[in-house]
């Protein structure tokens, strides 16, 4: 895709007339009085309607919640996304080839672009440079420059000025008309003036922060893996842009680079490399027109499951909206016309639905848009109701003369959803069976559940407890007035792999349902929720582990709600016992009885084979007792790792089977990977 105007629309319109001359804004200033008073002079009066909120640094650091989400490692992340999308910007607007991001050993982050530059020159209005300026100057949204396409969704675009509110010290290094230009800056404030550097001859930007520990109390520690992961989206959303991370906390340091010249259709290929594809060569749309650009590429997978991640000017859009809405619309009709053109679809047989034609499809559609409006919970849903005719439009036309072109494909993809129609028929039939026996009816509790005997689920907690062994000491243990305990037997149906129909036949899979209360799909509410708390309590063995894997593939691909509410746990029971004299010691796993043995080396250990030989005392103590035991919580609200989840529960879970064996033999233990 031809990568529109971008500019830095967001920055240029809180710094007009600049001087410096390709720096200039189309648009009225609009500035607030509030900016930081050391540093800002506002010397001009400005009439009420041009004036958008601009706060001043300080406001950034009574409520850096308000600004970046948080200050735990969601907000800390925030950071660096900030600065690099402001990077990606120059990209988009032709100007910028390469970024590089480095995480430092003493903390800092720096990123380094080869884009035009922050201007240098003075900002008239500010009386200061524009470097400073933006730097410093709280901008808060609202409607700039028109022709480009803001990074302006949920928390992205608050500015860079933001990430230096927040930081202990920030530098600046700017390459400009010729020279080097630095300033440096503490918690959002200058420490002197623009220094005028040697002579260079290429242009670019380099910002260096260090988080504030007086913000960021919780964790100052960035993850290469998050990190990692949003930046190779990012390669992907950009063709050709070259992003390169190295982690210099290591030594010697670890380099990755991410680039891809096939842009999204890589990114496709990537998602789908472990599974077998019905079309190989993949369907790609670009369109673009005067207030909007779209991408498309479409891949099915001969599996069932539907992987459809979609993107506003980069920004993932978990929630969906107009964008996905288009794309489904068109899809649906387009299969069904082709289909019936072809005789594929048969007179007697009826409508493909949506979901039909969805199934084993990897898709990823990224669409650029001038004035994005984000809504929803999460606000990563797109709510131009334009986009929904756009897309629907491009696709109505683009998709038919794909399929007309590639018969072979066109032909196997409505097959295969064919294939999932007549699997829907014979799940609706069965469905109706187990119905009749009132089985998924909430009023009738899986014999099999010991529930407990409050009815606020706000403090009652269920336990899915893997195996009847485990189950009698759980059930002796157990605070019956809030703890509920589910015994489930062997391995429960790896839903990934199924469709969901079969799933639902699985008895294992009905009562860990129907004793939640949710319902599942498009039925999901967590408002039914019986407990919220969802404690997942298996062996700390490799079956266990396995067991744990499939409970949550159920819950992330059928009742996703609960993960995204934080309602599901992973206990933690120990493996080892060791005594020493009167006292015992309970270890959860190797390394740490690796460390015991350090200083004690004569400890004789017993490990637990299962859940079923602790007694329930011991149970109770190390496991279920809310004073003492720990438990970890499941999420997937990062949205970088939640497709890095995707991915995963692919490879545990796809046709891949030696790949999931292979995994689970090397994580047995390791569930820290969910612990985003
Ligand atoms: C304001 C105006 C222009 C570019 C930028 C800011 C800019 C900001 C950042 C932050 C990181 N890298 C950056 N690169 C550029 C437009 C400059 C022009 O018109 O020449």
């Amino acid at each position: 895709m031809q990568r529109l105007s971008q500019g830095s629309a967001k920055i240029m319109s809180v710094l007009p007339g600049v001087a410096d001359p390709p720096f200039q804004a189309t648009r009225p200033a609009r500035f607030a009085r509030e900016s930081i008073e050391q540093t800002v002079t506002i010397t001009e009066r400005y009439s009420a309607k041009d004036i958008v909120v601009l706060e001043g640094l300080e406001a950034v650091r009574r409520r850096p919640s308000m600004y970046i989400g948080s200050t735990g490692p969601r907000g800390l992340h925030h950071l660096v996304w900030e600065v690099v999308d402001n990077a990606i910007d120059e990209a988009m607007a032709g100007h910028c080839t390469l970024i590089d991001v480095t995480l430092q050993k003493d903390g800092s982050v720096r990123v380094s672009d080869n884009g035009r530059g922050i201007p240098v020159g003075l900002h008239t209005q500010t009386r200061m440079s524009a470097l400073t300026t933006v730097l410093t100057v709280l901008h808060a949204g609202g409607k700039f420059e028109k022709g480009s396409y803001q990074v302006s969704g949920g928390l992205h675009g608050v500015g860079v000025s933001v990430v230096n509110a927040l930081s202990e010290r920030l530098d600046a290094e700017v390459r400009r008309e010729g020279r080097i230009w630095t300033q440096s800056f503490e918690k959002g404030l200058p420490m002197g003036k623009v220094e005028k550097g040697r002579k260079v001859a290429r242009t670019g930007t380099t910002i260096t922060f260090l988080p504030d520990t007086e913000i960021f109390r919780e964790t100052r520690t960035f993850s290469r893996a998050t990190v990692a992961s949003r930046l190779r989206e990012l390669a992907y959303l950009n063709r050709n842009l070259r992003i390169r991370l190295t982690d210099g906390r290591e030594s010697p340091a670890h380099t990755e680079s991410f680039q891809y010249k096939g842009g999204i259709r890589d990114f496709v290929a990537h998602l789908n490399r472990k599974n077998d594809v019905v079309n190989a060569r993949q369907i790609v749309v670009e369109d673009q027109d005067e207030d909007a650009e779209m991408e498309l590429a479409l891949q099915w997978t001969t599996g069932y499951q539907e992987n459809v991640l979609s993107f506003v000017n980069n920004i993932r859009t978990a929630e969906g909206g107009t964008h996905e809405e288009g794309f489904r619309r068109a899809l649906t009709k387009v299969a069904n016309e082709f289909g019936r053109a072809k005789n594929l679809i048969k007179e007697r047989e009826s409508n493909l639905t949506g979901e039909d034609a969805r199934e084993g499809l990897t898709a990823v559609l990224s669409v650029r848009v001038k004035n994005p409006q984000f809504e929803g919970q999460t606000k990563t849903k797109l709510g131009n109701t334009e986009i929904r005719s756009y897309v629907e439009k491009a696709l109505n036309k683009a998709l038919p003369e794909w399929l007309e072109k590639h018969s072979p494909e066109a032909r196997a993809i409505i097959t295969k959803a064919l294939g999932a129609a007549k699997a829907r028929e014979a799940a609706r039939k069965a469905r109706e069976l187990t119905r009749r026996k009132s089985l998924l009816e909430s009023t009738s509790l899986p014999g099999k559940l010991v529930d407990c005997s409050s009815r606020d689920p706000s403090e009652s907690e269920l336990f899915i407890v893997e195996g009847n062994s485990a189950a009698g000491p759980a059930k002796q243990a157990r605070d019956s007035r809030i703890q509920a305990i589910l015994p489930i037997r062997g391995k429960i149906l790896n839903v990934e792999r199924a469709r969901l129909g079969k799933a639902l036949m699985n008895k294992e899979v009905r009562s860990i349902i129907t004793a939640v209360g949710t319902g599942i799909g498009e039925e999901f509410d967590i408002e039914k929720c019986r407990y919220h708390k969802i404690v997942l309590l298996t062996d700390a063995d490799v079956d266990g582990s396995h067991i744990r894997t499939l409970l949550l593939t159920l819950f992330f691909r059928n009742m996703r709600g609960l993960l995204e509410t934080g309602y599901i746990y992973i206990a933690q029971p120990p493996l080892y016992r060791v005594k020493r004299g009167a006292k015992v010691i309970y270890l959860k796993n190797d390394a740490e009885l690796e460390a015991l043995r350090q200083k004690h080396p004569r400890i004789n250990p017993t490990r637990f084979k299962g859940l079923g030989e602790m007694n329930p005392d011991e149970l109770w103590d190390t496991t279920m007792n809310p004073g003492t035991r720990t438990l970890l919580k499941v999420q997937t609200n990062n949205l970088a790792a939640v497709m890095e989840e995707n991915e995963l529960f692919r490879t545990l879970m796809g046709d891949d089977v030696p790949a999931r064996r292979e995994y689970i033999r090397t994580h047995a233990s390791d569930i820290r990977f969910l612990d985003v």
